[in-house]
């Protein structure tokens, strides 16, 4: 069955990271509580992003934290992740839906209200709606303004999550925002302490949730 909980969404970054200290730092964080993690790699062939994903899905079975693959259907189903997170690039939602079958999650982004209603008719399980803040992780994005995810939040039926710069001294903005919970790379990733830090920033988005 499917079945997810969105509140603290942890999204990996190995880069600067040995397989050793990155592996570690993924254990810490689900020792620390997120709730769903993503594998998100943009610069691994096909073969080391399965190899990654193997040993990630170890980690995540380990803790029972389901496993979203960004970008790559193929790489979801060669590990048999709870499900697939997909950008406007990426193939479309419907085909992959497709594809995976009901019992899989599926993620879009989304950052128009036009958008979110258009992933969530082609069976969207989430929607990840950002950048809030600037954001030093490496990705192609424009700031998307609280008022607009205000709005997603409004417009779908299924979580929305806010992502983008949000760390734990910065997320009071989005307070009274209907979102499921918040979507984090940095903040974890690059923490001194990553289960403790994941610790708090799981308190401070269980506080954020309205639903
Ligand atoms: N999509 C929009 S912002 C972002 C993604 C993948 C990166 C968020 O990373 P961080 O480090 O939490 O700002
Ligand atoms: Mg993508």
């Amino acid at each position: 069955m499917k079945d997810f909980d969105t509140t603290l969404y942890f999204i990996t970054d190995s880069m600067g990271w040995t397989k050793e200290e990155f592996l570690y730092r993924v254990e810490e964080a689900l020792k620390g509580g997120v709730t769903i993690l993503q594998l998100r790699e943009k610069n691994k062939t096909t073969r080391e992003y399965i190899e990654l994903a193997q040993k990630v899905h170890e980690l995540t079975r380990k803790y029972n934290v389901p496993l979203i693959i960004d970008d790559r259907v193929d790489v979801a189903l060669a590990v048999d992740a709870e499900g697939v997170h997909l950008g406007a690039e990426d193939m479309s939602i419907d085909t992959a839906r497709r594809i995976l079958g009901d019992n899989k999650i599926i993620g879009a982004t989304a950052k128009t209200v036009d958008w979110a209603l258009d992933v969530y008719n082609r069976g969207a399980d989430y929607i990840g709606c950002g950048a809030i803040y600037p954001t030093t992780t490496k990705v192609k994005t424009v700031l998307t303004s609280t008022e607009t995810l205000d709005a997603i939040c409004k417009a779908v039926p299924i979580p929305v999550n806010a992502i983008g710069g949000l760390n734990k001294a910065n997320t009071n903005v989005l307070e009274g925002i209907g979102i499921a919970g918040i979507c984090v790379v940095s903040a974890i990733m690059k923490a001194f302490d990553p289960k403790a830090e994941t610790e708090i920033l799981l308190k401070i988005a269980k506080e954020l949730k309205t639903d």
